[in-house]
């Protein structure tokens, strides 16, 4: 699916929580403002990630995917050459970098921040170093010190997200004695860590994590009951794209998980997230197009 290029663009209500200002980005090369929703592209140079693994391990049609994925309305993209799909092994760290780099390196001039979604600290000292990852997409979190100390110096935002355990074992038993307020609190416990290193605030998004160390229950409540974990004020960035949720609730295989997505992509948006991480950029862009019309309607 190919968006016109005469495309309409869209605006949003500013903010669906009143006392919430729009938000802003610092994003290495870019800053990102936050007054709409912003399409980050996936894109996993991987051979066995969950939807889409082999698809794009080859560096070549990698690079074409992701020019197409701009060409169709992301804003950014999120390269990760690590599977963290329930079970995945670990990638050694020179494979991870090497499939990396001969990406960004080659999306240099493509005009949208580029995301390394990475949770090695070597693998992020490695795609700073070139100047050229805007975004580390850390699903541990920045946990470690090491990560902070990689992120610490530099302009590149730093996307924290929320996991239980580890991608080999995170969905065996998830346990939460209140999932919302426990995430909402490691992650403001995470954004204060590395303020408290250095990183800027303007540098930082928060993401609970959907499917990471959760069960279908905990995922919807996190989704349903986002505007809490705006509280803290900083950007919050989901990625609910082709999740096993959606099988859950669907009964449909990854590759026909579309629709569903589009479903918690929006309701996500309409409780407040500023960046959805999707495969599927085209019909996510029309899909924001035709809420943020209704949007603007009832504003008038
Ligand atoms: N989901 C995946 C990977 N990275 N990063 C953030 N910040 N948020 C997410 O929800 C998130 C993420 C899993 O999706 P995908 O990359 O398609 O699968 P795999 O990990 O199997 O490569």
């Amino acid at each position: 699916m190919r968006a016109s290029p005469t495309r309409p663009d869209f605006a949003v209500n500013p903010s669906p929580i009143a006392s919430v200002p729009v938000p802003r980005l610092r994003c290495g090369r870019f800053e990102l403002t936050l007054d709409r929703p912003r399409i980050m592209g996936v894109l996993n140079v991987t051979d066995d990630s969950f939807s889409d693994g082999g698809r794009w391990l080859d560096p070549t049609a990698a690079i074409a995917h992701a020019r197409r994925m701009i060409e169709e309305g992301a804003d950014l993209i999120d390269i990760g050459a690590e599977s963290t799909r329930p079970g995945a092994p670990p990638v050694p760290a020179e494979v991870e970098a090497g499939r990396v780099l001969p990406v960004l390196r080659a999306l240099a001039d493509c005009g949208v921040p580029l995301s390394v979604d990475t949770r090695k600290p070597v693998v992020m000292r490695t795609v700073l170093a070139t100047g050229l990852a805007d975004m580390i997409n850390d699903v541990a979190g920045f946990a470690s010190p090491e990560a902070i100390d990689a992120v610490r110096g530099g302009q590149a935002a730093c996307c924290v997200m929320h996991m239980q355990g580890d991608p080999l074992t995170m969905q065996q038993s998830p346990v939460y004695r209140e999932v919302v307020g426990e995430v909402r609190h490691w992650l403001a416990a995470r954004a204060t860590a590395l303020q408290h290193a250095g990183v800027d605030r303007a540098r930082i998004v928060v993401d609970p994590g959907i499917g990471f160390g959760k069960t279908v229950a905990h995922n919807l409540a996190l989704i349903a009951r986002l505007p809490e974990l705006l509280a803290d004020g900083l950007p919050v960035l989901v990625g609910v794209s082709r999740k096993s949720m959606i099988g859950a609730i669907t009964g449909r295989e990854p590759g026909q998980r579309l629709p569903g997505s589009l479903a918690a992509m929006l309701a996500a948006v309409a409780r407040g997230a500023r960046i959805v991480r999707v495969h599927d950029v085209a019909a996510t862009r029309d899909a924001l197009a035709v809420w943020a019309a209704i949007d603007a309607a009832s504003q008038e």
